[in-house]
């Protein structure tokens, strides 16, 4: 279909407000998914985003849209100057039809903060973005966060208003606000029940009428923008492309112009989502690029491709001195800023032998996860691992789940931690990314912990209690903007580690789920910080300790020795878990010797059973992961970092 014909835009909004819900509409309205293969949110295909009922991964879907009203006027200038020309008469005839085809792109996106990557790259392959509120809850931090990224792509805003079948929908409130935040007529905001379906088709010839054609041009040499990728068995790296310029055909040789990588298109196509084979891409298009590669580290999201023919034609036009022509000279495309973890933890297979498989693994799932960064380490407990850094503790959580079933490997994750920055009393300067890797106290200037701006909206009558959470939380306050008449923007700063682990949660239950949040890292500053140590029957667990404040280090020295006693299973004899800083212990808690022997009901002397059952009890036991003698189950790691 004609690039004029081409629509490509993505759904935004903060988490749950109906993204997901709308694409199925607009999938169905297309008659591009068949009535019985429908279900709900059909673009969230990872059983993980079932499961949850959120999207983690962005997810392209190409659409076929008839649009059956007249054309409007402004969009068929040529009409009245043209000819009649046999072309022109059947445009004529097209108009008496009343229809044009249209090819409409979609992309939806996750709404979760820890999954903010996916968006940004969503909104670097589309013209424009349909920002979805939900009518019974109002902008959230999410949609504004979201909003201004697609405003920094110059991106066409479509707001639509969702949810409207809900008892409890607030519409005009909603309209106001949006009206105030991005200054478009209340009456032009399309209000819309994605559930039902109700004026959801007029959602697509707003996006026919109002999103701009891509403007790339098909005889320039080809440039496509990889914003996404994973691995097959049989197809290699797929990439997942945006045709900004030119053209690719199946068999064509390509060139990934950062990785300086060359390939082969072994298939190409388009999502539908499922994917779906076509003769080539070209500006404008959407879709996928198979290319047989099986070293992962070569494609990139936010590399260039391009075609060999183009590159040497280049070379050699550069040799000869005739590289004045813009149109020869293929510069790669901006691509991506890099992307900065907020969240580190460490990854260690419980089966030293897995070691070269949890590379494989990183390295596949990195493809297709590309906020994931890894570097191999090692430490004496635990043996050869990763250090790993993540967006957030959602983001570490799917990375350990899906390493676990799409992998599956047998793994430890250690307490996760934010990076500090430390100044040494000899004047050299490190940055370590776990708190075992803190050196001695007594070879410190400063330790450095990084900070982050934190915006809340809260509705106006839980103010009071959001104030007090953030004051526990070391949060400094900024500033406070009302949204609209009963919300307000609150704005603190606030160390990066306060925020990360269950801040959202509480922020949610004190405000009955109405208050959100957004952060963004702002640099790092200097504060009072000490390392407390746990140590597990006389043994010091590297992985459990942490870099807290020292005015908090009692309390919370307390808090995990008593946690600890709780979620370590009771051994064949007593073990103390001891809370230390510098050595000196401030807490103190005891488990007692238990062993649960599951054959002691067994009497008689089958052994072969008896044998069998042992077998299984340590088999139930895999997940747990031997430090000295105690065995230490995988969830304490992550559970001392709860407070409740
Ligand atoms: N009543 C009603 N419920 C809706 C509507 N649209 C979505 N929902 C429900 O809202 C919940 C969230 O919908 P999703 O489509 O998964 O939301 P999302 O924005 O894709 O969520 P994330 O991708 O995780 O950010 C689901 O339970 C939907 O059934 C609507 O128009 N009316
Ligand atoms: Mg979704």
């Amino acid at each position: 279909m004609s690039q004029k014909n081409t629509r490509n835009f993505c759904i935004i909004a903060h988490i749950d407000h109906g993204k997901s819900t709308l694409a199925d509409r607009l999938l169905e309205l297309t008659k591009t998914v068949e009535k019985r293969k429908m279900k709900a949110q059909l673009l969230d295909q990872m059983d993980l985003e079932r499961e949850r009922g959120i999207t983690i991964k962005l997810q392209p879907a190409r659409m076929i849209y008839k649009l059956e009203s007249p054309k409007p006027k402004a969009q068929n200038p040529n009409k009245i100057q043209s000819p009649k020309s046999k072309n022109n008469l059947s445009l004529e005839n097209n108009e008496t039809l009343n229809f044009e085809l249209y090819t409409l792109n979609l992309i939806d996106t996750p709404g979760h903060v820890d999954f903010a990557y996916e968006v940004s790259r969503s909104l670097a392959a589309v013209e424009g973005a349909i920002l979805l509120v939900d009518a019974t809850q109002g902008i959230q931090a999410q949609t504004l966060a979201n909003l201004y990224l697609a405003m920094e792509q110059n991106l066409e805003i479509i707001p639509v208003i969702n949810k409207i079948d809900m008892p409890n929908a607030m519409v005009d409130e909603t309209a106001k606000e949006i009206k105030d935040l991005i200054g478009t007529d209340e009456d032009e905001i399309i209000r819309i029940s994605a559930k039902t379906g109700e004026n959801v088709e007029k959602v697509l010839e707003e996006i026919v009428k109002k999103v701009p054609a891509p403007s790339g041009e098909k005889d320039k040499p080809l440039r496509a923008l990889i914003f996404d990728s994973y691995f097959d068995s049989y197809k290699g790296v797929v990439a997942q492309v945006r045709i900004v310029d030119g053209k690719i055909k199946n068999g064509e040789e390509i060139y990934f112009m950062k990785a300086k990588a060359k390939s082969e298109v072994l298939e190409l196509g388009v999502m539908k989502p499922q994917l779906e084979k076509t003769e080539f891409l070209e500006a404008g298009d959407i879709g996928y690029i198979a290319t047989g590669l099986k070293e992962v580290g070569k494609c990139r999201v936010g590399d260039t491709i391009t075609k060999i023919s183009n590159i040497k034609y280049q070379i050699s036009n550069i040799d000869k001195n005739i590289y004045d022509d813009k149109n020869i000279i293929i510069k790669p495309l901006p691509g991506y800023k890099e992307i900065r973890p907020a969240v580190f933890a460490s990854i260690y297979p419980v089966d030293g032998d897995d070691y070269p498989g949890l590379r494989d693994a990183l390295e596949k799932l990195k493809l297709n996860d590309a906020s994931l960064s890894f570097d191999p380490e090692s430490s004496t407990a635990l043996g050869r691992g990763f250090r790993c850094g993540f967006l957030g503790m959602l983001h570490l959580e799917i990375v350990s789940e899906r390493l676990t079933r799409e992998y599956d490997m047998n793994l430890v994750v250690t307490t996760p931690s934010v990076s500090y920055k430390i100044k040494k009393r000899n004047g050299q300067e490190i940055t370590i990314f776990s708190p075992a890797d803190m050196p001695d106290p007594g070879a410190i200037e400063e330790i450095q912990e990084p900070w982050a701006k934190l915006e809340i909206i809260s509705p106006k009558d839980r103010i009071g209690s959001v104030m007090k959470l953030a004051e526990k939380s070391r949060a400094i306050y900024k500033s406070a903007n009302y949204l609209s008449e009963g919300r307000v923007v609150l704005v603190y700063e606030i160390p990066l580690i306060n925020i990360i682990v269950d801040f959202y949660d509480n922020l949610k239950s004190i405000s009955s789920g109405f208050a959100s949040m957004n952060y963004e890292l702002i640099g790092f500053r200097a504060g009072d910080l000490i390392k407390l140590d746990i140590i597990v029957a006389e043994e010091r667990v590297e992985a459990f300790s942490r870099i807290i404040p020292r005015e908090e280090s009692q309390e919370e020295g307390k808090r995990i020795a008593a946690k600890l006693k709780d979620i370590i299973p009771r051994q064949n004899f007593a073990v103390a878990i001891q809370a230390a800083i510098s050595g000196k212990i401030i807490a103190r808690e005891t488990i007692r010797p238990f062993r649960k022997d599951v054959t002691a009901k067994l009497y008689g002397g089958d052994v072969s059973r008896k044998r069998k059952l042992l077998e299984k009890q340590k088999k139930g036991k895999k997940k747990m992961k031997s430090f000295g003698k105690v065995e230490i189950p995988q969830e304490a790691f992550l559970s001392v970092l709860k407070k409740n």
